[in-house]
């Protein structure tokens, strides 16, 4: 049985990976810090199925005793601080999580087993002011941001201990990916959230800053796919992981609300504190050396993602889960990889 470690299962895309490796096999255990009340709601059932071991990418001795107890093949860095705008009031502690803990934890594997093939969720964020479009590989970095900045450093360090040390270790470039499980501070579950709200009359407006800003918005539950597919190669390479497609915020809200029969312009009210002190105007990725070397490519249009999340909020809110990230089962691809009918809508 091939063993795994994830850092940040607890995260939105921990808990698709979690999913993806208990399907193909997998022991799984994840790395979880200490916090005053549990945070499994994205795990749901599958806790009973993972093996959570307490530790924090700030403590290195933490990193070491997760990778002894857990033997893992594969690791895979998802922790981090990964809002953005966090990172400017909080840009020191963005960094250590960010950047330093990806060292730590490459520190921890070159210690304990250099063997072991790592992982290393690496962001679109890192293209930042872009040069050229779409984005690829070989596209320039100009990051924006405290976060992307951090992720760089990550970035480096992983093709760094791969080039010094001859690790297997492997950076994602991944574009921005939702699901129902997304946190909610990010935009697209900001909006379907709070579309949800207003249609069941439990919000009157929603509050936002540019709707000018592009981007590129994937599944993240084709986006795990790729991490694995990443770690299964001859030899370690990055990758950029991407729909190809990009959109507007403003086009986000007018699909969210729209798909419960409301203009965005009745209920939208701009809020300057909600811009950014440097923007990333506009991301669309490549993905061609994925599709050709991994035959990876994403599944589920922009469309159909903030629909389903617009359902998936209407259904979590009338059922009162009382979770605002819950497990909710993926609805696409629960039976043979084409996307399902859209969840039961609000009559
Ligand atoms: P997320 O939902 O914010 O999850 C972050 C995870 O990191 C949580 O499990 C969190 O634990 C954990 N974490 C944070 N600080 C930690 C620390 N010091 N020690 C241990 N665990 C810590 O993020 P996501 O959307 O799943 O993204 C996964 C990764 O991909 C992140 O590294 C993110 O930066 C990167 N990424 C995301 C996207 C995207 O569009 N989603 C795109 C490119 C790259 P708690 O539950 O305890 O907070
Ligand atoms: O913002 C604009 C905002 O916070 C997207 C993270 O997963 O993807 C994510 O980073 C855009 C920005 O994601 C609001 O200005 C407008 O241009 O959903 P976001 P992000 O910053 O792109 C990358 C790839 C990551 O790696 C990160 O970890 O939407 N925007 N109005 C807004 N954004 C938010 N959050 N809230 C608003 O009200």
């Amino acid at each position: 049985m091939r063993r795994a470690l994830i850092t940040g299962i607890t995260g939105q895309d921990g808990s698709y990976l979690a999913e993806l490796l208990l399907r193909n096999g997998y022991k799984v255990c994840g790395l979880v810090r200490r916090s005053s009340s549990t945070n499994y709601d994205r795990l749901g059932s599958l806790r009973d199925q993972v093996e959570l071991i307490p530790g924090d990418l700030l403590d290195s001795s933490s990193l070491i005793s997760a990778i002894q107890i857990s033997e893992p093949d594969e690791v895979y860095n998802l922790a981090a601080q990964s809002f953005v705008p966090t990172s400017w009031n909080q840009p020191v502690l963005t960094g250590e999580f960010t950047a330093l803990g990806v060292t730590r934890m490459l520190e921890a594997i070159r210690t304990v087993n250099p063997k072991i093939r790592f992982y290393q969720a690496s962001s679109s964020e890192m293209f930042g002011m872009v040069n050229e479009s779409p984005q690829n590989e070989n596209t320039r970095f100009y990051p924006r941001s405290p976060y992307g900045v951090a992720k760089l450093y990550g970035h480096w360090m992983t093709v760094n201990y791969r080039e010094s040390y001859g690790v297997y270790a492997v950076s994602g470039i991944l574009f921005n990916h939702e699901s129902p499980r997304r946190g909610l501070e990010f935009v697209s579950r900001k909006v379907t959230h709070a579309v949800a709200r207003i249609r069941l009359g439990l919000q009157q407006k929603l509050k936002m800053g540019n709707l000018d800003a592009k981007r590129d918005w994937g599944y993240a539950a084709d986006y795990v796919e790729a991490m694995w597919l990443m770690m299964q190669q001859p030899a370690p390479e990055d990758f950029v992981i991407a729909t190809g497609e990009c959109h507007s915020v403003r086009e986000l809200v007018e699909i969210a609300f729209g798909h419960i029969g409301l203009d965005y312009r009745d209920f939208v009210e701009i809020d300057p504190a909600l811009y950014r002190p440097a923007e990333v105007d506009h991301l669309r990725g490549d993905c061609a050396k994925a599709h050709a070397k991994l035959g990876w490519r994403a599944r589920v249009p922009f469309e159909d993602l903030v629909r389903m999340m617009v359902d998936c909020d209407l259904v979590q809110l009338q059922a009162g889960s009382g979770s605002s990230t819950p497990n909710v089962a993926s609805p696409f691809f629960v039976t043979d990889g084409r996307p399902l009918a859209p969840l039961n809508r609000v009559s």
